[in-house]
């Protein structure tokens, strides 16, 4: 089984690679829930569904979230009555929110809920939430403390980050089998996610850096910075408010005592070295997912790195 630990839509484009280079059946997405929160009393998973949809080629790719070609009447309707509207949310997306909800109010697990909606999308990938218990990540700033969706899309993270809290509600447990498919793994890749907010809370379950560094299977992340910036999301400001530096190097320190290995872009290539002198192996590639080829290059890129460590 390969293990994939991801995010959003860095993750969900990664993983399209890596179905590209690897039975579908074979890959299970452990996916970050801590962009979760409810809004117009919906349970929202930002992330699995940006996860799901682009496994199931239902994504709007232009925006990386949400359903291609949704409409928005619900959403216009919803602020006409005085409803939020600052998170965009099209009438098919709704589906979703209205149906988990109402599952998870029939004493369904997310785990659950999950797992039922990529079968009924047609997706042969496991997807698990990383818990299925609350784990909010909050945004502590100048201004105040804000879930991760308040500070990065209603108040567009322009709020100078104080610091960084995960699973906010209290501890969150591992989804059930989680800690056994990593010791279980052939292969575990961090996909390009942020690290701090969307790599970070699944790291920090209990027993998840125990079972990373116990387990036999190699584990290979991809940075997601490349050239000091990140491709896409508030990855920068998040890190250095973290005390990190902005780099590939930066990502190497971040996993290092967690990780095998890390695959760096080619603009990145003179990091290599430092980043081999913190023990880790590394590969340099393209690693900008423009396409699919790109996609299933680093995919095999990663795979390759991985068995010259197994
Ligand atoms: N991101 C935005 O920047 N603006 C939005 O209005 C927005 C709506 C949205 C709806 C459903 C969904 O699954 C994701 C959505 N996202 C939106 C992305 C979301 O902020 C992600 O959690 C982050 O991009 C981090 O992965």
């Amino acid at each position: 089984m390969i293990v994939v630990l991801a995010g959003g839509v860095g993750a969900a484009k990664f993983l399209e690679g890596v179905v590209q280079t690897s039975p579908p059946e074979q890959v299970t997405a452990v996916v970050n829930t801590g962009d979760d929160f409810v809004l117009h009393g919906l349970n929202i998973s930002p992330d699995i569904d940006i996860v799901t949809c682009t496994l199931a080629n239902l994504i709007d790719r232009q925006q990386g979230w949400g359903i291609l070609n949704d409409t928005t009447a619900c959403m216009d309707w919803l602020a006409k009555l005085g409803g939020p509207n600052w998170f965009k949310l099209g009438d098919r997306d709704l589906a979703l929110h209205i149906r988990r909800t109402a599952l998870l109010r029939e004493g369904w697990s997310l785990s659950q809920v999950t797992d039922s909606f990529r079968r009924a999308l047609g997706v042969r990938v496991r997807i698990v939430p990383m818990s299925d218990d609350p784990a909010p990540t909050h945004i502590l700033t100048d201004a105040g403390e804000f879930h991760f969706e308040e500070y990065f899309v209603q108040r567009r993270a322009e709020d100078t980050i104080q610091g960084i809290r995960l699973h906010a509600a209290g501890v969150a447990q591992p989804a059930p089998g989680l800690l056994e498919l990593i010791a279980t793994a052939d292969v575990v890749m961090i996909a390009p996610s942020n690290p701090i907010v969307s790599v970070g809370p699944i790291l920090a379950l209990p027993g998840l850096h125990e079972a990373l560094r116990a387990t036999a299977a190699p584990v290979v992340a991809v940075s997601p910075i490349v050239g000091g910036a990140a491709i896409k999301g508030p990855a920068a400001p998040l890190m250095r408010a973290a005390g990190h530096e902005v780099s590939a190097l930066g990502i190497a320190h971040i996993y290092a005592d967690l990780i095998d290995a890390l695959v760096i872009d080619q603009v990145d290539a003179d990091l290599a070295a430092p980043i081999t002198d913190l023990g880790l192996a590394v590969a340099v590639t393209d690693t900008i997912m423009r396409g699919t080829a790109e996609k299933a290059n680093l995919a095999a890129t990663v795979l390759a790195l991985a068995n010259t460590i197994a």
